[in-house]
């Protein structure tokens, strides 16, 4: 019989000696600004990415000069939690060393853009002295843990930020390779005076998400994770969690294989369990997950084949005890609340808008400049949401009236004071940086925004909550298929556009129209805008009165959900 053709990633693992490959040799290279092929793909379990601007691609190109190489650096920050000290640390790396803006991202973490080759080293050195790492921020094992941002000092809140650190660092990888290579750590001579535990040396088969959400917000989006944990609260305390399997959003145009999917709940467990779940579903994607055809390796796939059922069966025999029988509950929406919050005990919150979750100075608008002067005075936190907008937290009555001030000072305090439409946008980041981009994202959806707001005003919609997202290609990192108005990224300014995903974030979308030339999108979507306004039932949301009025079937799952993109492009 013939053996098995792995994938080449699989191989690449398996000869990295756990992660180490021959990263510190390429960065020792002087001559390029590049890594080699191989250890481009174990940089990114250490939590970088080898970019190059692709503004400059052609000019380069014109004048025979290597790609203008570059890193992209992801910070793990679980749960979104950080402090004024770690969030002047990152405005500092930024300046120093990366292009001037902190990226918050869909998953509650920071990215850096713009760091060269030469400079890898120091920022990764800078990240850790934050008290913060970058370790499997990328790469196929367990990424950031999400978890409901909300700092309101609910027991069930705190409960679930710790049990969502819990199972992060449960599940971070054990290799010293990190250590060694970016903190000079000690060198551990071979692999067998290490183990990874849960992993083993070929880690997981492709990436693997999770995410822990308080209902009845639904703002951490737990339908697009690998592994979700939805708690269950009896008076104020999680007494246990519903357990979610097979979320994911990642597509290739074109290729059936491939699909997002919405994730099942399967069952529920107490909440001394967690963890014990976490392990146990990770080492199920592990020794079932697909290593032989990567575009087919992520669990949503293997939960996809074996059937939620099948996939409960196998996890119970892991656990050695059986999940519960999933208890009732109910999520209202996937937004932020915007403005200010005051909890019992006399703190305030304030929830601001970032526009694309990218952090920076115009000049109109000095954005990382106020928040680098609060974070100087701020006696709280801060937490990143996972709508790439930030909650200055924990903010005591004493030291709020000088919050405030700077919040003014800075025009941040009207930071949320737009449509609703935009408030309820993401981008994710496409152009100039990401590789995979076929059009743009964050850099055009604010326009594309702005010119949907005359019919959103016209109609009378200004105050309604949309969901809109932008991706600049199929791979859904702003997860733009659960949005009630999603647009995919064809090729340079085309878009597929997507309506009638769940308001909660709970059903997919499907296709509208593929492939439309941005300037074609606003007459596309004014005239839906105008029927939403007149022939909306009280309180329908947007996705569903889409499926009503008849403009898209409502999606049941995956591969519903492709075999409309194919009728579509067919026809
Ligand atoms: Fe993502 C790859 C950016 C959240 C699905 N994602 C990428 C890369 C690294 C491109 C690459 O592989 O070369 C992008 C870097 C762009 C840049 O220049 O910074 C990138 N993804 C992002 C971020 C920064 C988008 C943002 O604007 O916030 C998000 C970082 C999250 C984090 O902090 O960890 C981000 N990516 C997501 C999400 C949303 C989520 O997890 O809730 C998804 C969809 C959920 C999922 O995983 O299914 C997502 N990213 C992908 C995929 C598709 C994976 C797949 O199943 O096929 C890729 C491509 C890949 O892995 O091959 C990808
Ligand atoms: Fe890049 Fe595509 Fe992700 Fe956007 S969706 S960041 S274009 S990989």
């Amino acid at each position: 019989m013939s053996e098995k053709k792995l994938s080449a990633n699989e191989y690449i693992k398996t000869d990295s000696n756990y992660l180490r490959g021959t990263i510190e040799q390429g960065l020792a290279d002087v001559v390029t600004g590049s890594m080699c092929e191989d250890d481009q793909q174990l940089l990114k379990f250490h939590g970088t990415y080898q970019q190059d601007d692709r503004d400059l691609r052609a000019n380069r190109r014109k004048y025979k000069l290597e790609k203008a190489y570059s890193f992209m650096i992801r910070v793990r920050v679980p749960g979104g939690v950080t402090s004024p000290a770690q969030w002047l640390q990152m405005d500092q790396i930024s300046t120093q060393f990366a292009n001037g803006t902190i990226k918050l991202t869909t998953r509650q973490a920071f990215q850096f853009h713009g760091i060269i080759k030469s400079n890898l080293k120091r920022t990764m050195g800078e990240i850790n002295q934050a008290a913060m790492d970058t370790i499997a921020a990328c790469g196929d094992v367990n990424r950031n843990v999400m978890c409901s941002p909300n700092p309101f000092l609910s027991e069930a809140h705190t409960q679930a930020m710790e049990d969502a650190r819990a199972i992060s660092a449960h599940l971070t990888p054990q290799t010293a390779a990190y250590h060694e290579i970016w903190l000079d750590g000690e060198k551990v001579e071979t692999s067998e005076q290490e183990v990874e535990p849960i992993y083993g040396k070929t880690y997981l088969p492709r990436k693997f998400k999770i995410t822990v959400v308080v209902p009845p917000s639904n703002d951490v989006d737990i339908y697009a994770d690998c592994l979700g944990f939805i708690a269950i609260v009896e008076d104020e305390k999680i007494v246990g969690y519903n357990v979610t399997v097979g979320g994911g959003m990642g597509a290739t145009h074109g290729n059936d294989l491939t699909f997002p999917r919405t994730a099942d709940v399967i069952g529920f467990c107490p909440a001394d369990k967690i963890v014990d779940v976490a392990e146990k579903v990770v080492l199920v994607q592990r020794d079932y997950g697909d290593r032989e055809v990567r575009a087919h390796a992520r669990f949503k796939y293997t939960v996809d084949d074996h059937g939620p059922d099948g996939i409960l069966k196998i996890l119970n025999k892991y656990l050695g005890y059986n999940l519960e029988p999933a208890r009732p509950f109910e999520f209202e929406d996937n937004g932020d609340r915007y403005g200010w919050a005051e909890d019992s005990t006399g703190n305030s919150h304030f929830t601001l808008f970032v526009e694309g979750g990218r952090v920076l100075d115009t000049a109109d608008y000095e954005l990382r400049t106020g928040l680098r002067e609060i974070a100087k005075i701020h006696d709280g936190d801060f937490r990143l949401t996972g709508n790439q907008n930030l909650i200055i937290a924990n903010i005591s009555a004493k030291n709020r009236p000088a919050v405030e001030k700077l919040l003014e000072d800075y025009g941040i305090a009207k930071s949320h004071l737009r449509s609703g439409l935009r408030l309820n946008n993401l981008a994710c980041v496409a152009l100039p940086t990401c590789a995979l981009a076929l059009a743009e994202a964050e850099r055009f959806l604010p326009t594309l925004i702005t010119e949907l707001e005359e019919s959103i005003e016209e109609n009378g919609l200004r105050h309604d909550a949309i969901t809109i997202r932008m991706t600049g290609c199929p791979n859904g990192c702003a997860r733009p298929y659960i949005a009630e108005l999603g647009f995919v990224g064809k090729g340079p300014g085309r878009y597929n556009v997507l309506l009638g995903g769940g308001f909660h974030g709970q059903r997919l979308s499907k296709l509208f129209r593929s492939d439309v030339p941005h300037e074609e999108i606003k007459d596309l979507l004014a005239p839906i805008f105008a029927s939403y306004a007149k022939d909306r039932e009280e309180g329908e949301h947007f996705g569903d009165f889409c499926i009503r009025a008849g403009l898209v079937e409502k999606t049941i799952n995956g591969a519903d959900f492709h075999a409309n993109i194919k009728a579509e492009a067919l026809a």
